[in-house]
């Protein structure tokens, strides 16, 4: 099931909250900040072992402090008009954070931010858009597929999407 909330992702209480981050996977602004900051300065020492991240990629880290049992932190596209491959890099984003769940074995329910669409630049439709068709993709392998968005205006590109039909 597809859920669209509109919450602070570092609340929820599912088994993995996806992390919209930086290469470094050491913390930021925005969502990453927040999630650094409820998790508390473990997953910033667990993550410098990971030696950070490319963009489209996914990591893995323990929730810490955080409710969910799991932070799952890619890097998404910045948006440089389109034209230098954001639509297929944030794509891959989404499916790198599914497969990095399926494959961590006891990940059944996951919460995404709207990856790219702050910092990043990605416009908002059409990054709702691409997250909608990649959680469709992956429905039937999970309980819980919650689009997290920070406001209202947000939630209604993925209610449109949802809307649109399969
Ligand atoms: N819960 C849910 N969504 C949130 C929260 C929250 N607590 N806080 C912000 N958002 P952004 P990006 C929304 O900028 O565009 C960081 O500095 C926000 O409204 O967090 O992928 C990283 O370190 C927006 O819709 O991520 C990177 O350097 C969405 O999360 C860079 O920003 C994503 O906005 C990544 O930029």
């Amino acid at each position: 099931m597809i859920e669209v909330l509109v919450c602070d992702i570092t609340r929820l209480e599912v088994d993995a909250i996806v992390n919209a981050a930086n290469t470094s996977l050491l913390g930021g602004g925005g969502v990453d900040g927040a999630i650094h900051r409820a998790a508390g300065p473990e997953l910033r020492e667990y993550n410098r072992k990971l030696g950070g991240c490319p963009v489209g990629e996914a990591r893995i880290s323990p929730g810490f402090r955080l409710p969910a049992k799991y932070v799952i932190s890619t890097v998404g596209p910045v948006w440089h008009g389109g034209t230098r491959g954001e639509s297929e890099l944030l794509e891959k984003a989404y499916r790198s954070s599914f497969e990095l769940a399926l494959a961590q074995g006891d990940i059944r329910s996951i919460a995404f931010p709207a990856i790219s669409t702050g910092a990043y630049g990605f416009p908002k439709d059409r990054a709702a858009e691409i997250a909608v068709r990649v959680m469709r993709e992956y429905e039937d392998r999970f309980d819980r597929i919650i689009a997290c968005c920070y406001s209202e205006a947000d939630a209604e590109h993925y209610r449109r999407e949802l809307g649109a039909g399969s």
